[in-house]
């Protein structure tokens, strides 16, 4: 049986790769950083106590930005696989805080990276690089693309990105990047803009939240489904030779399109409910990124099965339910807390 190891086990792609892996027969090896409060609710679905017989997905405790306590689970888990995925991945707050992003995103890899060398480990390594290395490069961006970074995120994912090349290049590691484009989901966090919007919607056609306060409404993004993206991570793992593959739908839509569809879909004028607020602008901001994905079609064969309609509609309906089951459980406490946290946002 495959061992695979990841980190940023508890996020949205974490979440959906720990299933795939799952599903493929793997024993899948989770980090989780230590938080005050539970953060595995993206994972518990898929969580069986390890003392059962036949549990095949496992949580360790440690953090990226802790190079030892990274080579002590290398050493003793041993795995054929790792999916480098933690990140402080929020664009805007890298900017409020860019030391940490740094030490994360672009530390961290290294850090990951030498504990797989000092280990002296015969595996395939995935580094999680991302389509805002391009920044301000002109569309359609391929893996030939010059990178733009325009955020300290994008800079830090760069170094990630890089020093990952550097490693296959240095010491033969079987090591693939995949920089892939925004990729969303019913689990994509709570303050990215397409859950934000799909959150809103649910909220404002239920009657507890009144208003969305955006930012740039104008910035184009490829936005696929986040399911078919940890599909071409895997795939990227099988190859027999390592290399780095652009992965997105080859089509972009601006912020305003995506309001207006999610809208749509609850039957609301989004012009009614949603205003600009320039605390959400960003001190750089990407325009436009769109994928040209042919060599991850060609090479992979990997298709995204998700249209951007598609996407919205999943994203609106399963908001709409979330909200439901918590007004069912208990109307008035939920509609003063989401009255506030809607403000807060
Ligand atoms: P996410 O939901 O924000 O998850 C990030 C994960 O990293 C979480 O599990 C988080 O733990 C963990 N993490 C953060 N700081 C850590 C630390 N110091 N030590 C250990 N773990 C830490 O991100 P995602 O959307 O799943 O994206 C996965 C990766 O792909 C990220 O590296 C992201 O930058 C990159 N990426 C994402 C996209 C996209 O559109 N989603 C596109 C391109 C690249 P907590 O749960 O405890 O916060
Ligand atoms: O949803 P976003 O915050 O995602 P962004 O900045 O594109 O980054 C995401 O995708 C990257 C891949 O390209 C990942 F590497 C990264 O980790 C992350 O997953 O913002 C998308 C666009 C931006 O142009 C932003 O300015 O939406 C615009 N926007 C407008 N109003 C907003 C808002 N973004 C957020 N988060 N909140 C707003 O109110």
């Amino acid at each position: 049986m495959k061992k695979a190891f990841l980190t940023g086990a508890t996020g949205q792609d974490g979440s959906y790769l720990t299933e795939f892996l799952l599903a493929k027969g793997c024993e899948v090896h989770g980090l989780k950083r230590r938080s005050s409060s539970f953060n595995t609710d993206r994972l518990d679905h898929l969580y069986r106590d390890f003392h059962e017989s036949g549990a095949r997905f496992f949580l360790h405790y440690a953090d990226l930005t802790d190079g030892g306590s990274l080579v002590k689970l290398l050493y003793d888990i041993r795995p054929d696989e790792i999916y480098n995925l933690a990140a402080q991945s929020h664009v805007k707050v890298s900017f409020e805080v860019p030391e940490y992003t740094a030490d994360v995103a672009a530390g961290g890899t290294l850090r990951l990276l030498e504990a797989v060398r000092l280990t002296g480990l015969r595996c395939r390594f995935y580094q999680a690089s991302s389509s805002e290395m391009f920044g301000s490069a002109p569309p359609p961006q391929n893996e030939t693309t010059p990178f733009h970074p325009r955020s300290p995120y994008a800079c830090a994912k760069l170094f990630g990105h890089t020093i990952t090349v550097n490693y296959r290049e240095s010491y033969g590691l079987h090591a693939s990047s995949g920089i892939l484009f925004n990729h969303e989901s019913p689990r994509r966090g709570e303050t990215f803009v397409t859950r934000k919007i799909t959150r809103a919607v649910a909220h404002i056609k239920r009657g507890v939240q009144d208003k969305l306060y955006l930012g740039n409404l104008d910035a184009r993004r490829d936005w696929g489904y986040a399911p078919d993206y940890v599909r071409a991570m895997w795939q990227m793992l099988q190859q027999d030779q390592p290399g780095d593959y652009v992965v997105g739908t080859g089509e972009a839509h601006t912020v305003r399109e995506f309001v207006e569809l999610a809208f749509a879909c609850a039957d609301l004028d989004w012009k009614e409910f949603v205003e600009v607020d320039p605390r959400y602008f960003r001190p750089a901001e990407v325009d436009y990124l769109l994928a040209d994905a042919s060599k991850a079609r060609r090479a992979l064969g990997w298709e995204p099965s998700v249209t951007f309609a598609d996407l919205v509609r999943i994203m609106v309906d399963a908001d709409l339910r979330e909200i439901d089951a918590k007004l069912r459980g208990g109307e008035e406490a939920l509609r003063t807390a989401v009255h506030s946290e809607g403000r807060n946002m």
